[in-house]
Formats: C-alpha cells, sequence, structure tokens
C-alpha cells in the first residue's frame, strides 16, 4: 500500500499521468484507502512540487503537468473518497479569490462538500469580491467559502468579507476561508468565520455550524 502510495506521489510529481492514473487504479483494486492516496500520494505530490518550484528545480511547464496528473487521478478515487451522501444538509457558495487561477485545492473542497450533501455553487476562480456577494445574495447560501493560494491574493478575501459586511448580507452566512498560506490567525483577522487546513476540515466545520 505505501509504495503504491509512494509510486502514485512520484508519478504526479514527474507529471506522469498515464502511470499515476494507472497506480491510482491498481491500488484501488487492491483495496487501498482512497484518504490515504489523496493526502500522502496527491496533496503530498504538489507539496514537494511547490517546494521544488520555490529552490528553482521546477518551472512553470513542471508545475503545471503535475498539476494535470493529480487532476486525472482526481476521478478515479472520487468513488471511495466521498462516499453517498444521506439527506441535503445546506448551500455553499465557493470560489478562488480575485486574482487567484489555483483551482485544484477548490475542487477538492467542493467535491468532499457534494459527498457530505451539500449544494455547492462554484463561482470558479479569479472571482471578484461583487461576485462572491451577487452569489450570496441571488443563492441565499448557508457557507461563503474562499480559496486562495498566494499570499498576495490573500488580501482578496479580506476584501470580499469587507465587501459582504457592507452589503449588509452577513447575518445569514458563514464565511470560511483555506489555502495552503492561509492560517487560523489571518482569517481571525480579517474576520472569517472559519478556517480550515484541509477539505476534510472543511466538511466538519460545516457539519458543525449547519446545526
Ligand atoms: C499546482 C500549482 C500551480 C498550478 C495550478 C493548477 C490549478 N489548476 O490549480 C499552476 C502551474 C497553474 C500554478 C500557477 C501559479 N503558481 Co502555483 N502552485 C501550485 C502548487 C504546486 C500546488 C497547489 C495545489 O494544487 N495544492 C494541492 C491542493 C489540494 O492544496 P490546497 O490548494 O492548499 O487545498 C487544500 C487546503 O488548503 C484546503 N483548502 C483549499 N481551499 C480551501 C477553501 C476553504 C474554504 C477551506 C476551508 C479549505 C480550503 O483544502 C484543500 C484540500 O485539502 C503550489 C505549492 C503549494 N505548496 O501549495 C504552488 C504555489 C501556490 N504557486 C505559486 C505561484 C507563485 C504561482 C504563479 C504566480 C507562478 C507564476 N510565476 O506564474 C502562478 C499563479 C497564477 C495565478 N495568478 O493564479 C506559489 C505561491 C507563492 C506565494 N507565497 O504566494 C506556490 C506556493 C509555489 C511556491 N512554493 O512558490 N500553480
Amino acid at each position: 500500500m505505501l509504495d503504491s502510495v509512494e509510486a502514485i506521489k512520484d508519478f504526479v510529481i514527474r507529471g506522469k499521468r498515464k502511470e499515476a492514473v494507472e497506480e491510482a487504479s491498481k491500488a484501488i483494486a487492491a483495496g487501498a484507502d482512497a484518504a490515504v492516496i489523496m493526502k500522502e500520494g496527491l496533496i503530498g505530490a504538489m507539496s514537494v512540487v511547490g517546494q521544488k518550484f520555490s529552490s528553482g528545480e521546477f518551472f512553470l511547464p513542471q508545475m503545471m503537468i503535475a498539476a494535470r496528473a493529480m487532476t486525472e487521478v482526481i476521478p478515479v478515487i472520487k468513488p471511495y473518497l466521498v462516499g453517498e451522501a444521506a439527506a441535503k444538509r445546506g448551500k455553499a457558495v465557493i470560489g478562488t479569490v480575485q486574482g487567484d487561477f489555483h483551482d485544484i485545492g477548490k475542487n477538492i473542497v467542493k467535491m468532499m462538500l457534494e459527498g457530505a450533501g451539500y449544494e455547492v455553487v462554484d463561482l470558479g476562480v479569479d472571482v471578484t469580491a461583487e461576485k462572491f456577494v451577487d452569489a450570496v445574495r441571488r443563492e441565499s447560501p448557508d457557507f461563503l467559502l474562499m480559496s486562495a493560494l498566494i499570499t498576495l491574493t490573500m488580501e482578496s478575501a479580506r476584501r470580499t468579507i469587507g465587501a459582504v459586511d457592507a452589503a449588509g448580507l452577513r447575518g445569514n452566512v458563514r464565511i470560511g476561508v483555506g489555502g495552503a498560506p492561509l492560517t487560523q490567525k489571518f482569517a481571525d483577522e480579517i474576520g472569517a468565520d472559519f478556517y480550515g487546513a484541509d477539505a476534510y476540515a472543511c466538511v466538519e466545520t460545516c457539519n458543525r455550524l449547519v446545526h
């Protein structure tokens, strides 16, 4: 199992999509835990890719092909990861903040929430504060969820919270933020209702708050 997860991680880091998908299919067929493949294999791979990008060993194209390999493995493990939702739990609006085009983490959060029974309205990437506000007004969600992956775009989350407050919509919606550079401290500072370190934490918090 561990060898297999290591192999998936290695294929994703090297952007070997076909091999990564094949190895993940084999691992699932052999009874491997999809959550371990996700956390250690896929997310683990992205963290190595990020380090290699920071150190100058990898450039943008390598980061892109690794991201594509990860994205292709997700459908293989998805049915074993999310399970069957019993009933509709609530509604969330989700998006990646303005200036930011990273969407892998957002898509995983969306997938896990849908699996847990939430209706999720996905606004996509590079979402302005105005678009978030319009969506809150239109959809009346229980949760507004923002993903930010770049230190600079974290400020867009702050702007969006300010815009939701200014529009007088805050009473009806809980705001959650996440993404690799975010922290609980930053979430508190910008007035978010919660921070989630990963998609599992996001689902747990939504479940707790929706009641
Ligand atoms: C893959 C990747 C890319 C891909 C993105 C593909 C895609 N479709 O998303 C590509 C190659 C396109 C890319 C582009 C760029 N990238 Co990039 N990228 C990454 C990388 C390697 C992995 C990100 C990822 O997908 N991780 C895996 C997912 C699953 O993790 P996650 O997003 O954190 O999500 C999890 C949790 O955070 C949480 N979560 C996420 N969202 C939310 C929301 C809520 C509400 C909650 C509760 C939880 C939650 O749950 C998720 C699942 O568990 C990171 C390195 C890293 N360590 O993060 C760099 C990284 C984020 N990128 C970086 C940079 C600089 C860029 C570029 C600016 C590069 C360039 N020169 O053009 C551009 C950005 C363009 C733009 N404006 O957006 C830097 C940011 C540095 C910084 N401090 O700001 C990083 C950190 C790399 C580095 N070490 O330097 N990138």
